[in-house]
């Protein structure tokens, strides 16, 4: 009896513990969504970032300028000479801003991903995983300034890599008519809301003006939830000219494609996506990236939190309770 009395007592006490640990995490809670709030609006505030985030909200997209990212004509030099060098490896000719490939270049009957809607032959290349390759990408996809945009649409803390990319675009018939227009969370089953489930930035590596084939996007498009209503969404197009070194930063539910580069050389773009934790990366990122490279960049911390490394349910993270005997 005795002995029985103290199980209970004992099981009791341990019930208001978890009760009061229960309440405190509850707290916990609450403390840090609005720690989170206001660090968010803090570091806008602290950026400059007023003005696109206005922007963002009305358009979908906004042009932030070097001065604002901090990223240098060094560093943006550095990223395309990597890229160049990357491209001659895989293509097989040197490649230069001002010339383009060096040799003529054959995709076969390769038929493009957005090409495809208007049935002309690709005039591009995307080079992958860009994250591998050097510290300088993985500097660039954790800019302070492209993070706080992307978690201002996605939402901080949920807030996750997908996938970096470059586009390596040459003088051609771009997408077509079409202008390859879509959305890029068109894998998304709708109905689609406010928050961005995927977005995007663009960072121009060469001028974007309307002879280099530059962007194409539907200004407020991202409030219509849907894919772009064709044709009508062409003649809605505008094209998105600005300096070389620029970032556009875009909602997924933006409409969106190119225009065809009408010029010799090249127009380069890192095209870095993030998404929202509850969707799937296009690059399996948390389970397939080096997890050391994360470690050699300007912020470890803030690259592995956006790489998802380490998420709940990969392994017995929460405890289990005990026996009483
Ligand atoms: O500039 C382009 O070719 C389009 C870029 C694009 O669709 C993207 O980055 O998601
Ligand atoms: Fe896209």
């Amino acid at each position: 009896m005795r002995q029985k009395q103290s199980v209970t007592e004992k099981t009791t006490r341990k019930d208001d513990e978890n009760y009061l640990q229960g309440k405190k995490f509850k707290n916990l809670l609450i403390k840090n969504e609005k720690a989170i709030h206001e660090s968010r609006q803090e570091s806008i505030k602290s950026l400059g970032l007023g003005k696109y985030i206005a922007e963002l909200e009305m358009d979908g997209y906004t042009v932030v300028p070097p001065s604002v990212t901090g990223v240098s004509t060094e560093e943006i030099d550095h990223l395309t000479d990597l890229l160049l060098k990357k491209s001659e490896e895989l293509v097989g000719c040197p490649f230069s801003i001002e010339s383009g490939p060096e040799a003529e270049l054959d995709y076969g009957n390769y038929p493009g991903t957005l090409e495809l809607m208007s049935g002309v032959k690709p005039a591009q290349f995307q080079l992958m995983q860009l994250c591998t390759f050097d510290r300088a990408f993985r500097d660039l996809a954790i800019n302070p300034v492209a993070v706080a945009l992307m978690e201002y649409l996605i939402q901080p803390e949920s807030t996750r890599f997908s996938s970096h990319n470059c586009f390596v675009k040459w003088k051609g018939e771009g997408y077509g008519d079409s202008l390859g227009l879509h959305c890029d969370q068109g894998g998304v089953p709708l109905p689609w809301g406010r928050i961005s489930l995927n977005a995007n930035t663009n960072w121009c590596l060469t001028e974007y003006t309307m002879e280099n084939g530059p962007l194409a996007v539907v200004p407020g498009s991202h409030h219509r939830n849907s894919h772009p209503v064709m044709p009508g969404a062409i003649e809605e197009a505008i094209p998105v000219e600005c300096p070389k070194g620029s970032l556009i930063a875009f909602h997924g539910q933006l409409w969106h494609g190119a225009y065809p580069k009408k010029s010799d050389g090249l127009r380069i773009t890192i095209s870095n996506y993030y998404r929202h934790a509850s969707i799937s990366p296009q690059d399996d990122i948390p389970n397939h990236f080096p997890k050391e490279l994360a470690e050699d960049c300007s912020n470890p911390d803030t690259f592995k939190r956006l790489a998802g490394f380490g998420a709940p349910y990969q392994s017995q993270v929460l405890p289990v309770p005990r026996a009483i005997r």
